[in-house]
C-alpha cells in the first residue's frame, strides 16, 4: 500500500532545516533538548555496561530513540500525563525524574519508590506525573484512554500522552483504545514509536498496512507520520496533537519513525535475527547527529562543548548509579506492605519468619 505523503520532517539528515517550519524555540530551549538527548544516550550506555559487570539485572537501552522521546515529553505541560511503554527514559528525564529514580528502581533498593516490585526500567514517578510501564504489551493504551476520558469528564486541561511500539498496534489493546478515543473524543496523543522491530518480528510482518498512522482513518481521528529521528518534527508535531486535544479537539495518532538500534533489552541479541547492514543504515541517520549538526550551523555548539557534555552526561550516569548502589535495600518487612490494611494471620506469619531469617526479630 502507497503512503499518503511523505513523513513530517523539519530538519533533514544532513541538518539543514525548513526555515518556514521551524518552531524558532529560544537557544536555551534548543540547548536544553540537545542535552537531555545526550545525557539519555550516556545513562543508556552506562546501563547496558552495568548490566554486564552484573550490577544491575535487565536495563532496556533506548539508543537511537531520543529524539522521539525528547521532542514528545518537551511538547507536554508539567501537569499533562505521560503514560509510558518501557523505553521512555529521556522522557521521564525531562520531566524532571532524576537519574538516581531510575537506578534505585533498577535495584530495588529502599529508595525506589515501586518498593522493589517492578522490573527493571518499568520505573515511574508520580511528581512529575510519569506512570510505570505495565509490562503486558499495550495494556497501558486503555488505561491512558481512561485517565484521558476522566479528564473529559472533569474539565481539568489535562492532556494525556501514551506511548507504545509497533509491535503494540498488533494488540487488542490498541484497538479497544482507539475506538474507545475517537468515540470519546478523549484528550489523547497516541504516540506509537515505530522503532521497525518487536524484538524479533520486522515491521513488514506486523501489519499489512502500509503505515500504523493511516488505522487513525478507521477511527474517526487525525493520524499522523513522523521523522522520529527529528527533533523538532518530534516537538511540532506533538505540540499540535497536545493543542488540538487541550481545545477539545479529541485524540491523535502519531506514527514517529525511527530504529531500536540496540538489542530488544539486556536479555536479547539481534545478530540472531537481523542483518547489520539496516542497523549501520540507521546509525547514519541518528537523532543526536542530526540535531548537533543543526545546532553547529546555527553557530551554538562546537566540539569542545560536545566534548564536555558528553563527559559531564557519562559522569552523571555514573554518580547517580553510585547513590542508588549505595543506598540500602528496603526493610525485610516491606514485603507484607500495601496489601491489606489489617494484614492477615498468614501474611502475619510470613512476616515473622522472613524477619527470623534476616536477623531483624
Ligand atoms: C502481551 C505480551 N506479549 C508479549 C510480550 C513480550 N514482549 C515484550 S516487549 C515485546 C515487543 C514489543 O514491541 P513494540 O511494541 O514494537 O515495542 P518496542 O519493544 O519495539 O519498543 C514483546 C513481544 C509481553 N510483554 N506482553
Ligand atoms: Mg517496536
Amino acid at each position: 500500500m502507497k503512503e499518503f505523503e511523505e513523513p513530517f520532517q523539519i530538519i533533514a539528515p544532513d541538518g539543514t532545516c525548513r526555515s518556514d517550519l521551524d518552531p524558532n524555540l529560544e537557544e536555551d530551549a534548543l540547548l536544553n533538548l540537545y542535552r537531555m538527548m545526550v545525557l539519555t544516550r550516556a545513562v543508556d550506555t552506562t546501563s547496558v555496561i552495568l548490566q554486564r559487570q552484573g550490577k544491575i539485572g535487565f536495563y532496556v537501552p533506548s539508543t537511537g530513540e531520543e529524539a522521539a522521546q525528547i521532542g514528545s515529553a518537551y511538547a507536554l505541560e508539567p501537569s499533562d500525563l505521560i503514560v509510558a511503554a518501557y523505553r521512555e527514559p529521556g522522557a521521564a528525564f525531562l520531566r524532571g525524574m532524576p537519574v538516581e529514580r531510575l537506578y534505585h528502581q533498577a535495584c530495588g533498593n529502599a529508595k525506589d519508590l515501586l518498593k522493589g516490585r517492578q522490573m527493571p526500567s518499568h520505573f515511574g514517578d508520580g511528581s512529575v506525573n510519569f506512570v510505570p510501564a505495565s509490562s503486558p504489551v499495550g495494556t497501558q493504551i486503555p488505561i491512558a484512554v481512561g485517565a484521558a476520558w476522566a479528564s473529559k469528564m472533569k474539565k481539568d486541561g489535562r492532556v494525556t500522552l501514551v506511548y507504545f511500539g509497533d509491535g503494540a498496534t498488533s494488540q487488542g489493546d490498541f484497538h479497544t483504545g482507539m475506538n474507545f478515543a475517537g468515540v470519546y473524543r478523549v484528550p489523547i496523543v497516541l504516540f506509537c514509536k515505530n522503532n521497525q522491530w518487536a524484538i524479533s518480528c520486522p515491521f513488514s510482518k506486523q501489519t499489512a498496512s502500509g503505515s500504523i498512522h493511516i488505522k487513525a482513518m478507521a477511527y474517526g481521528f487525525e493520524g499522523r507520520q513522523v521523522d522520529g529521528n527529528d527533533v523538532l518534527a518530534v516537538y511540532v508535531a506533538t505540540q499540535q496533537a497536545v493543542a488540538k486535544a487541550r481545545r477539545g479537539g479529541g485524540p491523535t495518532l502519531l506514527e514517529v519513525l525511527t530504529y531500536r538500534i540496540g538489542p530488544h533489552s539486556t536479555s536479547d541479541d539481534p545478530r540472531r535475527y537481523r542483518d547489520q547492514a539496516e542497523v549501520d543504515l540507521w546509525k547514519q541517520k541518528d537523532p543526536i547527529d542530526r540535531f548537533r549538526i543543526y545546532l553547529e550551523q546555527k553557530g551554538l555548539w562546537c566540539k569542545e562543548d560536545d566534548e564536555r557534555l558528553c563527559a559531564e552526561a557519562e559522569a552523571h550516569a555514573k554518580e547517580a548509579f553510585d547513590v542508588a548502589e549505595n543506598t540500602p535495600m528496603p526493610p525485610v518487612e516491606s514485603l507484607f506492605e500495601d496489601v491489606y490494611e489489617t494484614p492477615t494471620w498468614n501474611l502475619k506469619e510470613q512476616d515473622e519468619f522472613a524477619r527470623l531469617k534476616v536477623g531483624q526479630t
